[in-house]
This record gives structure tokens, C-alpha cells and sequence, in this order.
């Protein structure tokens, strides 16, 4: 009889042991087969020596049997549950090594200026349009007024394509402004117009802390009856002072732009002087007519802002190619 306690005992701390050697939930499962399993288990065999015991001894083996049995199934359940959590699950690398940061992505601080241009001025009442990159001379010089000869269509002042050209045998460059946006929505719609349009231009400017060859301007349009200087000088200095303060101190200077009259030059406070932002002036009669408006009833004003001079003031950066060069060191502080 004391062979089948010691049975008990032999089996229970062999089982425990195996339970407690098993690292994950495959090697438990055959630790369960050797052990527990059903038809061919150990535990099977142990049963054996309950029918070899007398009537009397029956009910105290069959009493530690199931004890033990007990024991060890519950010993097994608690080790399957601790095996079967995810952090115990077998791990191919080292969790303690620092993790690679997904990089989040953002927009272009140029992007963000000129969404941010497109909802101030939206404000004054002003819609979006839009024109090509790719133009004719028409619209980037004759239609706005800029003679045959005028300086400002001197090939070494512009982008020209040299093989292409339009179908009535036109120049074609990369705009150089865009007023060239003036024209082409003066051509598509009847007064009153009040749009502005946001768009790259390019010039082989030489590059510094304030030129680029490729850069933004947002055009301002506004036709109709009655439209004045005055109207002009409140919409930019309300603009102004929208996207760079209450306190952004800005100037008119006398100018000349082909395409308006008069025109003027704005300025914002720079460090020690002044830094352009845009040229502006009211329209000039003859563009007017040049689109088939007539310029005896209806007039206009027109603004073109260098887009990146803005976010420079903005931000305080002194330097505009940083915007052009894409580095995200830079980048990543918008
Ligand atoms: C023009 O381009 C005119 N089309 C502006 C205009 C529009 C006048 C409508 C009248 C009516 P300007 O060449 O001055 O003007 O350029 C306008 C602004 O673009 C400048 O004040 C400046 O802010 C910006 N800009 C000009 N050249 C560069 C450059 N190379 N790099 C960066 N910004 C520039």
C-alpha cells in the first residue's frame, strides 16, 4: 500500500517539476500529454493502483489520489495562464533597446503661409484663382504693358524655353510674376472681380539672404466700380497686420510698374531698415482695355506680395534659401 502513496508522491513532484521547467505554452502541452493526458498519461497508469488496492484501503488512496490529481491539474491551469500573457510570449529582439520614433510628417512653413494668406485675405472677401506656371509672352508682358524693348523681358532676366513654343509661335517662359493671373481671369470674367491667386514664379535673380530664383507671390486683383488707393492701402496694411501683428509698421513708396498707375512699392520694418514685401498700384487703363473692360466706368487695384519675406518676418529667420533648401533640421520647427 505504501507503494501507491509513494507512486503519488514520485508522480506529483516529477509533474511539478515539469510544469515549472516548461519556458512556453508548446512545451506545457507535452508536459500535459506525458503527464495528464487522457488515454496514455502517467496519471493514467497511477489509476491503475487504485484497483489494486483492498476494499478498505480504497477510500484513503482514492481520497490522496484525487488530492494529488487535483493538485497537479491546478498547478498546470496557473502555469498555462502565466505562458499564455503577451509578455510572456518569446521575443526575437531586445526590448530594452530605445525604439525608432515614427517621424510625423508636416507642411512646408511656405505651405502653411500661404493656406494661412488664402484664409486671411478670404476675410476681405477675396476667392481663389489660379494660372499657369508655363506662360506666353502675351500674358507675362503685352497684355500687362511691358514694351517690346523694356528691360524686364531681357532673356537673361527670365526662365525662356529654348526649343518650345506656342502654337501662333510665341516664347514660352516660367512666369516671372504672377500678374500674368491678372490677365487671364480679367479674360474669363465680366467686373466685378476680387480674387487673389497664390502660385510659384521664377527669375535667374542671384541668390542671397533675400532672393531666390524659384519663389511665391500671391496676386491680388480687385476691379469694380469705384475701387480706389485707398481701398488698396486698408487692404494691405488690415492684411498686414493680420498675419505679422497689430503693431507690423509698413510704408508706401512712390513706384512704376508697366501694368499700374500709379504704382507703389510696400515695405515692412527689417532689422536695421526696411525689407520689401510687394508692389501694388490701380490698374492701368490700358491693361483694362488690353482684357475688354471699359476703363471709363470701372477700376481696380492690383498687389503682388513676395510670399516667403512674410513667413521670414513671422518667424524671425534672416535668411530666405533656408525655406528653398529643404533641410528638415530646419523644417521640423514649423
Ligand atoms: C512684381 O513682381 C509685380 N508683379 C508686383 C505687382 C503686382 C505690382 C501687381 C503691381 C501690381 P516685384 O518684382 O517687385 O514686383 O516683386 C514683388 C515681390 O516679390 C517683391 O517685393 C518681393 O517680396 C518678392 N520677390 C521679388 N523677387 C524675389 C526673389 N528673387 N526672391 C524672393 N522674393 C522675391
Amino acid at each position: 500500500m505504501s507503494t501507491a502513496y509513494e507512486a503519488f508522491q514520485v508522480f506529483e513532484q516529477e509533474a511539478t517539476a515539469a510544469i515549472e521547467a516548461a519556458r512556453n505554452v508548446a512545451d506545457l502541452e507535452q508536459v500535459r500529454i506525458l503527464f495528464l493526458g487522457k488515454s496514455k498519461g502517467r496519471l493514467k497508469d497511477l489509476q491503475s493502483e487504485l484497483g489494486k488496492a483492498t476494499p478498505a484501503e480504497r477510500p484513503a488512496i482514492g481520497q490522496a489520489f484525487n488530492d494529488m490529481k487535483l493538485r497537479v491539474t491546478q498547478l498546470f491551469d496557473a502555469r498555462v495562464e502565466v505562458l499564455s500573457r503577451p509578455e510572456s510570449q518569446p521575443r526575437d529582439f531586445d526590448v530594452t533597446l530605445p525604439g525608432n520614433l515614427p517621424r510625423l510628417g508636416r507642411e512646408h512653413p511656405i505651405t502653411q503661409t500661404i493656406e494661412e494668406f488664402k484664409e486671411i485675405i478670404g476675410r476681405f472677401g477675396f476667392t481663389v484663382d489660379d494660372g499657369p506656371e508655363l506662360e506666353d509672352e502675351y500674358h507675362n508682358f503685352d497684355a500687362l504693358n511691358i514694351p517690346k524693348d523694356h528691360p524686364a523681358r531681357d532673356p537673361l532676366d527670365n526662365f525662356y524655353l529654348a526649343a518650345a513654343k506656342t502654337a501662333n509661335g510665341q516664347p514660352i517662359l516660367l512666369r516671372s510674376q504672377t500678374s500674368t493671373v491678372q490677365i487671364r481671369v480679367m479674360e474669363r470674367t465680366k467686373p466685378p472681380v476680387r480674387i487673389v491667386s497664390v502660385g510659384r514664379v521664377y527669375r535667374p535673380d542671384e541668390i542671397d539672404r533675400t532672393h531666390h530664383q524659384m519663389f511665391h507671390q500671391m496676386e491680388g486683383l480687385m476691379v469694380g466700380e469705384g475701387v480706389t488707393m485707398a481701398t488698396l492701402k486698408s487692404v494691405l496694411k488690415m492684411f498686414a497686420a493680420a498675419y505679422l501683428g497689430e503693431d507690423v509698421e509698413i510704408r508706401f513708396r512712390p513706384s512704376f510698374f508697366p501694368f499700374t498707375e500709379p504704382s507703389v512699392e510696400v515695405d515692412v520694418r527689417w532689422r536695421d531698415g526696411w525689407l520689401e514685401l510687394g508692389g501694388a498700384g490701380m490698374v492701368d487703363p490700358q491693361v483694362l482695355e488690353n482684357v475688354g473692360y471699359d476703363p471709363e466706368t470701372i477700376t481696380g487695384f492690383a498687389f503682388g506680395l513676395g510670399i516667403a519675406r512674410f513667413c521670414m518676418l513671422r518667424h524671425g529667420i534672416d535668411d530666405i534659401r533656408l525655406f528653398y533648401e529643404n533641410d528638415l533640421r530646419f523644417l521640423k520647427q514649423f
